[in-house]
């Protein structure tokens, strides 16, 4: 009361509805008027900042955080009542020719897609102090994740050919916004146009002290309600509330494609999964992975009511399947069938929405997720928690609110290495997974991965023949088989069919530990091309590079392992390698045209075809 001149009308409203919601002890450390009245005005500004972003206000997000906080200690499970069994959808095998022709039919419905990433995270769990996104996604050509993905987007805008910008959306948050932007900024926005990228900011929610929902002051000041991520989910009220997605339909667009900061694979399944999308008019459908039983990954389940009624097909979390399964169809619980894998789809959380479904629903709902609340309790009767707690919700969790007649699928890329693997885990945590035997998912598996399923890939559509035995390395006491360094950019095959096209059966021979990154869209190989060192050739559009018979000998680039401790880049040492490049041969076409490599020596002086004396451009370090 002492303090009420500094209120106006609208916060004397939000005060008296926070006082009525009972949380007068956000109020009471407020000194006499006079005393630290910026303080007070800056907690004043946080409340309102609270209640405008969360849809319905910090009164309905206390009431909600109640009700959750009190079925939380009732142990109630979400899933009560429902019968889990496996839902529809495709399973492929990658390189396969359903799966040639599903990319096939997704690549024409590419061109009428929209693209959603969802960057807000910080990624505690890897331990890395920059945006995740900035991260290199490989040493080799050090394209950070932000700028592969931009690429690929602008790769399937090029293929598509309707003359359409294909937008990208990003939702950041307060811990990664000005870094996501100064990212774009500095690398002139990757090529994009700038009006082509949205970004969208989510903002945190108010941290909950006890089963009362009173919200928590920060320790250390007590003019700041400690707030946290409200995770990925926010990103459907972002679109509505931004009217960006009914804008994307009224434009013509009929997808919307969802993805994740760090997993450089996910372009190399998304189309199949927009095929499959198409062809089974889906309004939502999830890439996914084939996963072991128990495996810490959240599967993809069809639930209804024992009388077959209400169908929803959703992501149940592990840690909920097995005991729904006990309690429902299998006495075994979450165990694997007879190909050796759980029935259940791993879902990664890549997303195919049909825009047309979609934007009504955002409309119906405000894109509001269902939320959940995890709060770490101090002991079993669960009535003080451990630390202060809050409410999340999950992008996937989107079918909730779905009629039961809706259409929810998944696509399953029978080959892990074809579609996922993430950067989430720091060192000690990937060499624990390691030990026990699980996807570390770590920064180190994150980008030899992506070698592995370029040098796969080639094998798959282009016969070619990988070294065997594949080179061998321990890398932050990971012990893994190093394909390789193989990277093909997004600009030189958005799919699997172009690089079939592009690349000569048999025609290319790699030494175990060679490196060859070929990035344009007009290269290709006819060979035969011996790679035993480093090969990078890079072509802008237009420059059209046929790579002929051509033996390359050099010392190459070394991915050496660091020991412990030794000083590193924080980059490196979340890989836990640093790259020395020795000598490569670089071939760098700048201008459009025709160049033969290795150059005919008629054609050395001028005319059309221009050509490029190879041994001037060999480097060495
Ligand atoms: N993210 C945001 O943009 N905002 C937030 O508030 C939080 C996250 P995590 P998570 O791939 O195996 C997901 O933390 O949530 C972004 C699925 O829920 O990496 O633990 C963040 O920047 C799970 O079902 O993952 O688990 C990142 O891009 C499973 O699929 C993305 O959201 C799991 O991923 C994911 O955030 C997986």
């Amino acid at each position: 009361k002492e303090n009420a001149a500094l209120l106006d009308d609208q916060d004397r409203a939000l005060v008296s509805q926070l006082l009525d919601l009972d949380q007068a002890h956000l109020f009471e450390r407020w000194p006499e008027p006079g005393t630290d009245d910026e303080g007070k005005r800056r907690m004043l500004a946080q409340l309102r900042m609270l209640d405008a972003s969360y849809h319905g206000g910090i009164a309905a997000y206390v009431r909600n955080a109640r009700k959750l906080l009190q079925e939380s200690r009732d142990g109630i499970n979400p899933f009560e009542g429902y019968v889990p069994s496996v839902p529809t959808g495709a399973t492929l095998d990658f390189a396969s020719p359903e799966f040639m022709e599903m990319e096939g039919e997704g690549l024409r419905e590419a061109g009428h897609a929209a693209f959603v990433l969802v960057a807000g995270g910080l990624g505690e769990r890897l331990g890395y102090s920059g945006i995740k996104v900035a991260l290199p996604c490989e040493s080799a050509t050090c394209t950070p994740f932000l700028g592969l993905y931009i690429a690929s987007i602008l790769a399937l805008q090029a293929r598509a050919g309707n003359g359409r910008r294909l937008p990208l959306a990003i939702m950041t948050s307060d811990d990664t916004h000005g870094r996501t932007l100064e990212l774009l900024r500095k690398n002139n926005y990757f090529g994009m146009d700038e009006d082509q990228i949205t970004l969208l900011k989510q903002e945190k929610v108010a941290c909950l002290i006890d089963n009362a929902a009173h919200l928590a002051l920060e320790p250390t000041d007590r003019f700041s309600v400690q707030t946290k991520p409200h995770g990925h989910g926010d990103v459907h009220m972002l679109l509505a509330k931004s009217g960006l997605a009914a804008q994307w339909l009224q434009s013509g667009l009929k997808w919307v494609c969802f993805f994740q900061d760090t997993n450089a694979l996910v372009f190399r399944a998304l189309l199949a999964a927009l095929g499959v999308s198409a062809r089974n008019d889906f309004d939502m459908n999830s890439l996914a992975v084939p996963r072991k039983a128990r495996e810490a990954i959240g599967a993809i389940t069809r639930l209804t009511r024992p009388d077959g009624s209400a169908p929803l097909t959703i992501n149940v979390e592990y840690n909920q399947l097995d005991p729904l399964l006990r309690s429902t169809i299998s006495k075994e619980g979450d165990v694997n069938d007879a190909s050796g894998y759980s029935p259940f789809p791993g879902n990664i959380n890549q997303l195919v929405l049909k825009l047309s479904s979609y934007v009504p629903q955002l409309a119906a709902t405000g894109g509001v997720i269902s939320e959940f609340v995890n709060p770490k309790y101090k002991d079993s009767t669960k009535t003080a928690f451990k630390s202060s707690t809050r409410l999340e919700c999950m992008m996937q969790d989107y079918p909730k609110a779905l009629p039961s007649s809706a259409k929810v699928g998944f696509t399953t890329i029978k080959q892990v290495w074809a579609s996922y693997s993430p950067v989430k885990n720091s060192p000690a945590d990937a060499v624990a997974k390691f030990k026990e035997g699980n996807p570390t998912h770590s920064a180190t598996t994150g980008e030899l991965d992506i070698y592995k399923a370029n040098c796969l890939s080639l094998a798959e559509v282009a016969g070619v023949a990988l070294p065997c035995p594949l080179q061998t390395d321990i890398f932050n006491g990971i012990s893994t088989e190093v394909y390789p360094r193989v990277v093909l950019s997004p600009a030189f095959c958005p799919s699997l069919s172009e690089l079939k096209a592009k690349v000569a059966p048999g025609s290319v021979t790699l030494a175990p530990d060679s490196v060859l990154v070929l990035d344009g869209p007009d290269i290709s190989v006819r060979g035969p091309l011996v790679v035993r060192g480093a090969l990078v050739v890079r072509a802008v559009a237009g420059a059209k590079v046929d790579l002929g018979p051509l033996t390359v000998d050099n010392a190459g680039w070394i991915w050496e392992p660091l020991e412990e401790g030794e000083a590193a880049s924080e980059e490196d040492r979340i890989r836990g390698f640093t790259v020395i490049r020795k000598a490569s041969m670089e071939l760098v076409y700048d201008k459009p045209g025709s160049y033969i490599v290795p150059a005919p020596m008629q054609q050395l002086s001028t005319g059309e075809t221009v050509s490029v004396p190879i041994a001037e451009l060999e480097t060495g370090s």
